[in-house]
């Protein structure tokens, strides 16, 4: 982050206003404190943090269409026909409101605490925050019959708010270009990201039309690429969209809607065929992604209802085992919005709810509705019911494997998989452990590594597709518990049998090495399914990486250099000259032990990618569509992107 400062000129503000530019300051010194980081995300998040007031005016009833735009400078633009920042004098600061909600930090959008102000970013911290970040913005707002306007540079505003016009229009209009010293990393926005998210509120907030417009690229219409996002049913339509590419097993998805102790639930629901348990949670429309009380209540509800009503039904009677609350939640794809006045938000990414009072709310509503919705439907009722059972089974019988890999992993040394050629060094922060595919290039890279932190794990050919087996089959697969066991990770407690326990993890690198060739993508695709839906954990805390064998070996003479790319091979083509000769590296297996070594291995010299979970929501539909049953989007999606673009972006 730059420091520069510049400094503003006291004497011509009030004492507020000192302390409001104080704020603005504040912001700049350290923007990371307001919108989380200075990169990619943060810069996204100054268009979360402006298009959350609009949305605020569309929930309190104020507005239907909200528009973003991505300029070709990269500045954005977004608009709203709700009623327009207030432009009045504000009576305590002596200014136009638009200057206080636009200058003064913690300001907020709305001035009455009565107003039902629930949306706001990550961080709510309100569009003063954008300006104070943005090297100009711009301000209009269509108002009571007048247009009005101020401008900014770097928070500071260029000239008192001034009438412009005339208009029956209603609104409010931003223009921002984030500020290059700020954002050092990057300036430049992602449509996908941006439409992700905008999909995601228009989701979240039905009967809202929300436009985006990238005037970057023209197609070959002439229009500007865009898309527009709206949808009437909410919730439900979230759920189809993202239960795409699995296969359902009812007709509709079930949802429904209702208050409790004055906090407004929203829930949709599906089973399929999957076993997967696959749950969002959004407060206050953000994604809780580290769960909380809404989360805990919404499977107790679920848990308390479905087990009553199973009961009930006698269709458990012949049942020689428990049902426990997995297993109510296997194949289930759900989600839960509420909305909190106060959120207070904990853990290690600040996105787990921890107010008290929301769980027995939530489990309340959730108990209410769903009792209500199974008396109505009866023969969903006995699908959910027949699913369960079967979960069930699987579960007593996945518990058997567990138990096996389990003990293995108990017995320490004795235990670890003869196939894991381990490394000297006890202490796991300084280990790594390479997962190559094939026992050729296993022992290459046995050969290549550095024993004393490198450890080498082969795997044979294609590990199981988890996303298509079920739960006691992935605990009874060779290669599977060959991970676990070499990992030393074990699973399932008392309370939950999925539970991970890491604090015996053996090493703190877990690097996928595969072949750079199609095959080679999909083996390693397949490990990392198997992580996130089995080690999710060790993803979110940065645990997994992928290796980055090079593609070509470009020769002449004395002299060679490695290629990551075409590109990079062309350019290295160009600088050796005539007769170079180029080596096209299909595998592994290709290489000798110190090539791998020197440009895959080394930590000096090699680059490995870290693979990070940006955006549950895509994860989760990328995965269930590369790994599920249907092909056509998995050859579309292939043909439209590079796999691991997608999956460590
Ligand atoms: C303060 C008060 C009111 C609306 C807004 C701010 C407001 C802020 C933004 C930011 C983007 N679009 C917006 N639209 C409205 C209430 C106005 C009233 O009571 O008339």
């Amino acid at each position: 982050m730059s420091e520069k400062r510049e400094e503003f000129n006291k004497d011509n503000y009030s004492a507020d206003s000192i302390q409001a530019l104080e704020g603005m300051e504040h912001v700049r010194m350290r923007p990371s404190m307001y919108i989380g980081d200075v990169g990619v995300r943060g810069l996204h998040h100054l268009v979360y943090e402006v298009v959350d007031n609009s949305i605020d005016e569309a929930l309190a009833g104020h507005c239907d269409n909200i528009s973003v735009t991505i300029n070709e400078d990269n500045s954005i633009t977004t608009e709203d026909d709700g009623r327009g920042i207030p432009v009045d004098l504000h009576k305590k600061e002596g200014v136009s409101a638009l200057e206080v909600v636009m200058t003064k930090i913690g300001a907020g959008g709305k001035f009455d605490k009565d107003s039902y102000k629930v949306s706001g970013g990550l961080h709510g911290v309100g569009v003063s925050c954008v300006n104070a970040l943005s090297e100009h913005l711009k301000a209009t707002v269509y108002r009571k019959g007048e247009i009005w306007e101020q401008e900014y540079e770097r928070g500071k505003a260029m000239y008192p708010v001034k009438k412009v016009g005339e208009t029956d229009k209603r609104g409010t209009i931003v223009t921002f270009k984030p500020d290059p010293t700020i954002f050092t990393q990057t300036l430049d926005y992602s449509y996908d990201t941006l439409a992700s998210r905008l999909r995601e509120l228009a989701y979240l907030n039905k009967g809202i039309t929300i436009h985006l417009i990238d005037k970057r690229s023209v197609k070959e219409d002439g229009e500007f690429e865009g898309e527009t996002f709206h949808s009437e049913e909410g919730l439900k339509e979230f759920i189809k969209f993202l239960d795409e590419t699995r296969e359902p097993l009812m007709k509709d998805v079930i949802s429904f809607e209702g208050e409790k102790n004055g906090v407004p639930v929203e829930v949709a629901m599906i089973y399929n065929t999957s076993y997967a348990e696959n749950l969002h949670s959004y407060v206050n429309n953000i994604n809780t992604h580290e769960g909380g009380t809404h989360l805990s209540g919404f499977r107790r509800g679920l848990t308390h209802t479905l087990k009553k009503y199973a009961d009930e039904s006698g269709m458990l009677d012949k049942l020689k085992f428990d049902i426990a609350g997995d297993d109510f939640r296997e194949g289930l794809t759900a989600i839960i919005s509420v909305k909190v006045q106060e959120p207070q938000f904990e853990g290690q990414t600040k996105t787990k709810l921890g107010n008290r009072e929301v769980s027995a709310a939530v489990s309340q509503s959730v108990s209410e509705m769903l009792t209500d919705y199974l008396e109505e439907h009866p023969e969903d009722a006995k699908i959910i019911v027949q699913k369960v059972i079967l979960a069930a089974q699987a579960r007593h019988a996945a518990q058997k494997a567990r138990e096996m890999v389990q003990r293995k992993t108990v017995m320490s040394i004795g235990g670890l998989p003869g196939k894991l050629s381990d490394c000297s060094e006890q202490d796991p922060s300084k280990c790594e452990v390479f997962l190559v595919e094939g026992d050729s290039a296993g022992g290459t890279a046995k050969q290549g590594r550095d024993r004393a932190f490198q450890a080498i794990l082969p795997l044979r050919g294609k590990i199981l597709n988890v996303e298509k087996a079920m739960t006691h089959k992935v605990f009874e697969n060779e290669e599977i518990k060959n991970i676990f066991t070499a990992l030393g990770v074990t699973i399932g407690t008392e309370e939950d049998s999925k539970a991970l326990n890491l604090s015996k993890l053996r090493y703190h690198k877990v690097v996928i090495m595969c072949d750079a060739d199609i095959d080679g993508s999909h083996i390693a695709t397949l490990i990392l399914t198997f992580f996130f839906r089995y080690m999710k954990e060790l993803v979110e805390n940065g645990h997994i990486y992928i290796a980055t064998p090079p593609l070509y070996l470009v020769k002449k003479g004395a002299k060679k250099q490695y290629a990551w790319s075409d590109q990079e091979r062309d350019g290295i083509v160009r600088e050796f000259g005539e007769n170079s000769k180029i080596q096209r590296y299909k595998g592994l297996g290709e290489m000798n032990a110190e090539q791998l070594w020197d440009t895959t291995m080394n930590p000096e010299f090699r680059t490995m990618r870290i693979v990070q979970i940006e955006n549950g929501i895509e994860a989760d539909r990328v995965f269930s569509m590369l790994m599920g049953d249907e092909v056509p989007p998995r050859r579309e999606f292939i043909e439209k992107n590079a796999i691991y673009a997608n999956i460590d972006a």
